[in-house]
C-alpha cells in the first residue's frame, strides 16, 4: 500500500495530557537519544522525513481547560490530537511509513484519524487496527471512571463516542477519521473495565486477551488475527507498551502484571510486518519519568529498550 516503502515518516510527540502522570512526554527523546532513529536509518536502511522536532505543542495547551463531559484537559487533548491528525495524514498522503513515538495513549486519536483519512483519499480504503495494549481504551467519557482521555481514544475513533457539534470538543473527527469495529482487533487484554467489556461484547468487536494466548499461544493468535482483518488490507499498529509484562516494561503509567514476554511482543510486531501491509505504527505510554524517580534506572532503561525493539521489530528487523 506504501508508494515509497523504505520513507520512513517521523512523528515525535511529548504529550502527556491524555492522562495524569507527568514523564510520558519524554519518552520520544528518551527513544531517540537511546539511539532508535539512527538504528532505522543505518541498520534498516529507512529514509526519515520529520524527525528534526520532538513537538511538545504546548502553544495547544489552553490555560483553563475544565472537565467537559467528565473528561480531563479536553480542549488540550483535542486540540493537540488534531494537529497530529494533521502531521501524520500529511506523511501517510506521500505514501510513507508512519512512525507515531508518544505520548500516552490519547495521541492515538490522532494519528489513526490521520491515517484512516489518507488511506481513504488515497487508495479508497478502510484502514485496519491492530490495538496491543493490557486495555481496552474504549470508555466512552459517560463510561470512564477516571476521565483521563487515554482510555477513551478507541470510543472516538469508531464513532462510539461523538460530539453532538463541529464546534464542540473532538467535534473535529468527521466520518473520514473513523474506522470500523470490524477492523478493529485487540491484542493482550487483561485489565478491562465492566463498561467495556459491554462495548466490546455489544458491537461483536474481536480481542484476543491474555488468556487467549496462554490457551492457543501468539503464533496461533497473530494468524486468527490477521485472519479476521482480512489479507490485503491497510494496517495500523497501535502499540502501548504496557501490553508488556512489567517485568520487561515496568516504567509505565498503568502497569498490569500477567502480560506479554518481551518476545510475544516482538513476535506480534515481526508478525505485521511480514503481511507486508503495515501503513502506521504507534508506540505509546513509555513513562521514563516513572522509574527513574524511585531510584531504578534500569526499569526506566529496560523500558525504553523494549520500546526500540517493538518498533524495530515492526519494520523489519527480525528478516533474514
Ligand atoms: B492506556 C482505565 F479505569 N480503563 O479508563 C481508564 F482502568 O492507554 C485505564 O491503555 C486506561 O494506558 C488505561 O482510566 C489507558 C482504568
Ligand atoms: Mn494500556
Ligand atoms: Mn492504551
Ligand atoms: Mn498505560
Amino acid at each position: 500500500f506504501l508508494s515509497h516503502p523504505q520513507d520512513l515518516g517521523i512523528v515525535a510527540v511529548g504529550f502527556s495530557g491524555g492522562q495524569g502522570k507527568a514523564g510520558v512526554d519524554a519518552a520520544p527523546t528518551a527513544l531517540i537519544e537511546s539511539g532508535l532513529l539512527t538504528q532505522l536509518r543505518d541498520e534498516l536502511g529507512y529514509r526519515l522525513h520529520g524527525h528534526d522536532a520532538v513537538h511538545l505543542y504546548t502553544d495547544l495547551v489552553p490555560a483553563r481547560d475544565p472537565p467537559h463531559r467528565g473528561m480531563k484537559n479536553p480542549r488540550a487533548v483535542s486540540a493537540v490530537t488534531r494537529r497530529i491528525a494533521e502531521q501524520v495524514h500529511a506523511q501517510a498522503r506521500e505514501g510513507r511509513l508512519v512512525l507515531t513515538l508518544g505520548g500516552d495513549h490519547s495521541i492515538a486519536i490522532g494519528t489513526i484519524a490521520g491515517s484512516a483519512s489518507a488511506v481513504r483519499a488515497r487508495l479508497g480504503r478502510e484502514l485496519a487496527v491492530i490495538w496491543v495494549d493490557a486495555h481496552a481504551d474504549i470508555n466512552t467519557p459517560e463510561t470512564s471512571g477516571s476521565g483521563n482521555v487515554h482510555g477513551m481514544p478507541v470510543a472516538f475513533l469508531t464513532g462510539l463516542a461523538k460530539e453532538e457539534t463541529e464546534e464542540g470538543v473532538f467535534g473535529w473527527i468527521g466520518d473520514e477519521h473513523r474506522i470500523s469495529v470490524k477492523k478493529l482487533v485487540y491484542i493482550g487484554l487483561r485489565d478491562v473495565d465492566a463498561a467495556e467489556k459491554k462495548i466490546l461484547r455489544e458491537n461483536g468487536i474481536k480481542a484476543f486477551s491474555m488468556f487467549d494466548i496462554d490457551r492457543h499461544g501468539i503464533g496461533r493468535v497473530m494468524e486468527m488475527a490477521l485472519a479476521h482483518i482480512g489479507s490485503d488490507t491497510p494496517i495500523h499498529l497501535s502499540f502501548d507498551v504496557d501490553a508488556i509484562d512489567p517485568m520487561w516494561a515496568p516504567s509505565t503509567g498503568t502497569p498490569v502484571r500477567g502480560g506479554l514476554t518481551l518476545r510475544e511482543g516482538d513476535f506480534i510486531c515481526e508478525s505485521v510486518h511480514q503481511t507486508g501491509s503495515l501503513v502506521a505504527l504507534d508506540l505509546v505510554e513509555v513513562n521514563p519519568r516513572l522509574e527513574r524517580d524511585t531510584g531504578n534506572d534500569l526499569g526506566a532503561n529496560e523500558t525504553v529498550r523494549a520500546g526500540c525493539s517493538l518498533v524495530r521489530c515492526a519494520l523489519g528487523e527480525s528478516l533474514l
